[in-house]
């Protein structure tokens, strides 16, 4: 078995300290950090959504593997957003009201900060309200909301209204994302950026500071 799928299979298992000596020695091997997150971590995490979904696992199951993927991340985050540089940008990030999803929300913004961006991570369940304000006490250039729920990512469309309320809608780009979210919803909302994983929405992020 290699070591990527072994590192999948414990997440599986929730085995945390395995998970987490099989990604040092993924490492120490010379394993590129991004290839462990896709191959191994995500893996595993995807393979239980789909259990999850066939109701194999249950609720426990989930967050027994949810922290066994934290403890792989922890070892990996350092890598991941080594980088040197000075701020390029603010970012304002949270999962949206009513959704307590956080591990891809966290994945962005470990991506973002891995960009050089300066991310003010609001966490989970935040009010359209909280982004609006801390967008404006921190002179965001992004506000990013991620949701997981078909019943909640319809808060993103108040994220927007309210930015246009509060006068700031051509101060900020709005990014979102999250599973059940894509472009098509991204446009009937009037938000900026739809990207479909972390890694492309650090780099849209890049990319917006860039020519801000
Ligand atoms: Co929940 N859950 N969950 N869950 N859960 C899903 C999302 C679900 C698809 C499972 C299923 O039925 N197949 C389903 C949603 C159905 C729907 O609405 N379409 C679901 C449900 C129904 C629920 C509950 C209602 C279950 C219940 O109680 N009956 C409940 C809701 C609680 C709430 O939020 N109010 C619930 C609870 C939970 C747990 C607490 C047990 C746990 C969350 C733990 C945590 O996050 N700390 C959990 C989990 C773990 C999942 C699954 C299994 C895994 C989600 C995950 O972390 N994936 C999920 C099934 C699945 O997705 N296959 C499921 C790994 C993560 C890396 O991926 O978050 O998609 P993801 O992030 C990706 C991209 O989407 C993207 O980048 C990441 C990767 O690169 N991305 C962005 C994310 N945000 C982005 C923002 C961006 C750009 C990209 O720009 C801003």
């Amino acid at each position: 078995m290699s070591l990527l799928n072994e590192i999948s299979i414990f997440l599986q298992q929730g085995r945390a300290k395995n998970v987490k000596e099989a990604v040092q020695k993924a490492l120490d091997e010379g394993m590129e950090a991004k290839d462990i997150l896709n191959k191994g971590l995500l893996d595993g995490m995807n393979i239980i959504g789909e259990k999850f979904k066939k109701n194999q696992v249950y609720v426990p199951e989930v967050l027994i593997a949810a922290k066994a993927m934290y403890a792989g991340m922890d070892i990996l985050k350092p890598i991941l957003t080594e980088t040197g540089v000075e701020s390029a940008g603010k970012v304002v990030i949270g999962t949206v009201k009513g959704d307590l999803h956080d591990i891809g929300k966290n994945l962005v913004k470990m991506m973002m900060e891995g960009r050089g961006l300066e991310v003010i991570d609001l966490g989970i369940d935040v009010a359209p309200e909280e982004f609006i304000e801390a967008a404006k006490e921190h002179n965001a250039k992004i506000i990013a909301c991620s949701a997981l729920l078909t019943t909640t990512m319809t808060q993103m469309k108040k994220v927007v209204e309210l930015t246009i309320e509060h006068g700031i809608r051509d101060q900020v780009t709005i990014m979102v994302g999250g599973a059940p979210v894509t472009d098509n919803f991204c446009k009937s909302i009037g938000a900026d950026i739809y990207t479909p994983d972390a890694a492309s929405a650090a780099e849209a992020a890049a990319r917006v500071c860039e020519t801000a």
